[in-house]
């Protein structure tokens, strides 16, 4: 099941068809909310303020929003910054639109960053099943994924075999 976005500004948000971002307008209109949010004035939300937002605008779990905070959050600052936020907005606007996969192919470098959580410059099982609900993908897939694009068999996708996997992921 794609992922649900329960929010109507979230819902009426459009990805630029090239680029898949957000255009400068809906930018701006992300922005104003993002400051509405951010309560400390300081730019940063912490995950507190990043639960309430994504409870409210969004289908997930507890879980799940953790999981995304820490995924954003890489260096356990304690807090994300506006940048953060716009890339997973992108990400789940273009999941509930069902555009995952352009998605994936148009910006793979930094989906791949995203998903290695500990930087060691590969993507585990565990890391890709943790937050591969953003990508539409549940662990059946993924799991697949491993199977077919693990080429050098250590149960990790490096930058190499992610980026045939985002090639081949359109055609799919
Ligand atoms: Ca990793
Ligand atoms: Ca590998």
């Amino acid at each position: 099941m794609p992922l649900q976005l329960t929010s109507d500004f979230l819902k009426s948000l459009h990805l630029d068809r090239g680029q898949l971002w957000l255009n400068a307008r809906q930018t701006q209109l992300l922005h104003a909310i993002y400051d509405f949010f951010d309560v400390h004035r300081d730019g940063k939300w912490n995950d507190a303020i990043f639960y309430e937002f994504m409870r409210q605008s969004t289908d997930l779990t507890d879980r799940r929003i953790i999981r995304v905070f820490d995924m954003l959050d890489k260096g356990c600052r304690g807090f994300i910054v506006f940048e953060e936020f716009y890339v997973v907005i992108c990400l789940m606007v273009a999941a509930f639109n069902k555009l995952e996969k352009k998605f994936i192919l148009r910006h793979a470098k930094m989906c791949f960053t995203l998903m290695d959580e500990d930087f060691s410059g590969s993507i585990s099982a565990e890391e890709f099943t943790g937050v591969g609900f953003l990508w539409n993908l549940e662990e059946k897939q993924i799991l697949k994924i491993f199977k077919e694009y693990d080429v050098n068999g250590d149960a990790e996708i490096d930058w190499e075999e992610f980026r045939f996997f985002a090639m081949a992921a359109l055609s799919d």
